[in-house]
């Protein structure tokens, strides 16, 4: 690659984080992707990747692109982290690799076919009251509601005090982001927040037989320290819950904004499987993660330094009109695998079986009783550094 080629690096003003980004970051991501395989973004002194190809690059090949340095824009060799590290989400191996081993077993297949009946009964039971009630709020009433009980349910942890999970969580993918006005917000009463979060993660606070209290046995069995395992129970209860109530109140928000689509899913439940992917791809709940160089490398003939931070824009790979057809339209019959909301490489996303349970059963559910979904108002968008949805979906269904 000459200098000349190497000098022009593309260069971006655009504020990933701003609240227009975030409100509507598709004209932006077309922007991004069409600037180059990786754009300097002067308003942070950082790299973002928007092409399916360069954020699939990056996120499997972990030599290059680190998790341990953060996967936020901070970088935790500069500044000190807001909680001690994840030791799977911000870790390497061979960290990564033994506490990987542990969830990865535990949310395995067969792991999850034993939650599957507790889901679907408790997914029968909400949407059964919900179309009774034939109008309702599509966030708190059940995109909030449905995954708020089954996941704390399945971890083992107490009813009392499940109000700070979702504050939690905005702690946690909000502080992704700069320390802007929506990290000022979320971090407002993180004090006690933390605490009752932290208070849940010991063996003494899970249920026996739970998901949790399976991480402590794996201390039992010499794969963990007794503190590593509380670490991977606050893995669960940061992860687990937020990322699956934006994806159910997006894909709610797509089949009432798309009611054909809700029909062919109606006609062929074979589909609902497929279809979630669809919203994955469509409306990323998780936006975006950071990656930190570990070594001076050359993307598709730009130079980036060694321990600069790389924004990885997930959704903006997933509407990439190299890697798909009509990128902009939702279609529960694509082959939408191969989106980036999951992530992929080594820390692919470890829990994606729990979620996909979560959306399956409820569209499912869903599909037995609803003919159609009708917007009583327009969705009020709930705006975070790292994911997207709703704050407010105001809905009236149509009974089969
Ligand atoms: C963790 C963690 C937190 C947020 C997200 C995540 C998407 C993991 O604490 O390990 O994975």
């Amino acid at each position: 690659m000459s200098d000349q080629a190497t000098l022009s690096r593309p260069v971006s003003t655009a504020d990933p984080f701003s609240h227009g980004f975030l409100r509507d970051p598709y004209p932006y991501h077309e922007a991004l992707r069409e600037a180059g395989p990786v754009v300097w973004l002067e308003r942070y002194g950082i790299w973002a990747m928007a092409r399916h190809e360069q954020v699939r690059g990056a996120l499997t090949d972990w030599q290059t692109y680190c998790s341990s340095a953060g996967v936020g824009l901070s970088d935790f060799r500069k500044e000190p982290p807001w909680r001690p590290p994840s030791i799977i989400l911000e870790a390497d191996p061979p960290l990564h690799t033994r506490t990987r081993a542990v969830l990865t077993r535990i949310l395995s297949p067969a792991a999850i076919k034993v939650l599957r009946d507790t889901f679907e009964r408790e997914a029968e039971k909400l949407i059964a009251r919900l179309v009774e009630q034939r109008e309702f709020d599509g966030v708190a009433d059940l995109a909030e509601a449905y995954p708020l009980k089954v996941f704390p349910d399945a971890v083992g942890i107490s009813e009392e005090g499940r109000e700070n999970l979702l504050p939690y969580g905005s702690m946690v993918f909000n502080s992704f982001g700069p320390r802007n006005d929506l990290f000022d917000l979320a971090m407002a009463n993180a004090g006690p927040v933390r605490d009752w979060i932290m208070s849940k993660c010991s063996r003494a606070a899970l249920a026996p037989g739970g998901l949790g209290m399976q991480i402590f046995e794996a201390v039992d069995a010499g794969e963990l320290s007794e503190d590593e395992a509380g670490m991977l129970v606050r893995s669960f209860l940061s992860a687990g819950i937020d990322t699956t109530v934006y994806g159910l109140g997006n894909a709610l928000y797509c089949m009432a904004r798309y009611p054909e689509q809700w029909s062919v899913l109606r006609g062929s439940p074979n589909l609902i499987r497929g279809a979630f992917e669809e919203v994955l791809r469509f409306e990323a709940p998780v936006q975006s993660f950071f990656r930190t160089t570990t070594r001076d490398v050359e993307v598709g003939g730009v130079r980036l330094g060694d321990g600069e931070k790389v924004l990885l824009l997930f959704a903006a790979a997933n509407r990439d009109p190299r890697r798909w057809d009509r990128p902009d339209t939702f279609d529960v019959t694509r082959r939408a695998a191969g989106h980036m909301t999951f992530g992929t490489g080594i820390h692919g996303c470890v829990g994606q079986a729990v979620a996909r349970l979560e959306t399956e059963a409820i569209l499912t559910a869903l599909a037995k009783r609803v003919a159609s979904f009708e917007l009583t108002g327009e969705p009020e968008r709930r705006l975070n550094n790292t994911l997207r949805g709703f704050d407010r979906i105001p809905l009236r269904v149509v009974p089969v």
